[in-house]
């Protein structure tokens, strides 16, 4: 069986359990990270040298990186659904992918860790960050009003899954925040997902 290494409330294992769930693949999990197992313990690096999670065993291949594991798995699952095979289309679900990871996540990092994990050393990043972050998700409305109502108009894909989840920390982290109208129907509709109700939109930030 599939076995997935890292803990549940990660942002990066979340993608990998959403996809599993999208799939409806069986699999087994170790928790690993932060408030479990270091993930600097030795054994921990002999399967990430780089310390981080998710990490999955599929059979005898390991891979890392959540968004290179999620695709993997729409590929090996033949989900052209979720990850057209079309150059254009693939590179475009990519792009969205990268995007969610980088610039739409950057001022999500302080945010987070400043008010959830509570981490001293975001504290005075704080406003900073929910400053960039609700510029990205300005961005984001607006975009959704005009091409959406998924990243890739008009179905789901897997440029939604690392989207959705930056998504659901900005509506679960409380802070001072404008209201995004085509932005909270997202989030509403990305609901109507079993998968993302589990793994996503499930009271964590
Ligand atoms: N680029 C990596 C980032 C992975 C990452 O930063 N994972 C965090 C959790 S979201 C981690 O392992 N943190 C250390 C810990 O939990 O102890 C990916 O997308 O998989």
């Amino acid at each position: 069986m599939l076995k997935v290494y890292g803990r549940a409330n990660s942002i990066n294992v979340r993608k990998v359990l959403w996809m599993l769930d999208e799939i409806g693949l069986p699999y087994e999990r170790e928790d690993w990270g932060r408030g479990y197992r270091p993930t600097d313990d030795p054994v921990f690096k002999d399967i990430n040298p780089f310390g981080v999670v998710p990490v999955i065993d599929d059979g005898s291949f390991r891979l890392r990186e959540s968004n290179a594991i999620v695709r993997y798995l729409a590929d090996k699952h033949g989900r052209n659904d979720l990850y057209p095979k079309a150059a254009q289309e693939r590179a475009t679900v990519e792009a969205w992918m990268d995007w969610a990871s980088t610039d739409f996540a950057s001022g999500m990092r302080p945010v987070f860790h400043g008010l959830v994990v509570k981490n001293p050393a975001y504290a005075n990043l704080v406003q900073d960050g929910a400053k960039e972050w609700a510029a990205q998700m300005r961005r984001f409305d607006r975009y959704l009003e005009a091409r959406g109502p998924y990243v890739m108009g008009s179905t789901f894909t897997v440029g939604d899954i690392p989207t959705g989840l930056v998504v659901n920390r900005w509506f679960a982290i409380p802070f001072d925040k404008p209201e995004f109208k085509h932005l909270t129907a997202y989030y509403d509709r990305l609901a109507d997902r079993p998968p993302y109700k589990a793994h996503g939109r499930n009271g964590t930030p």
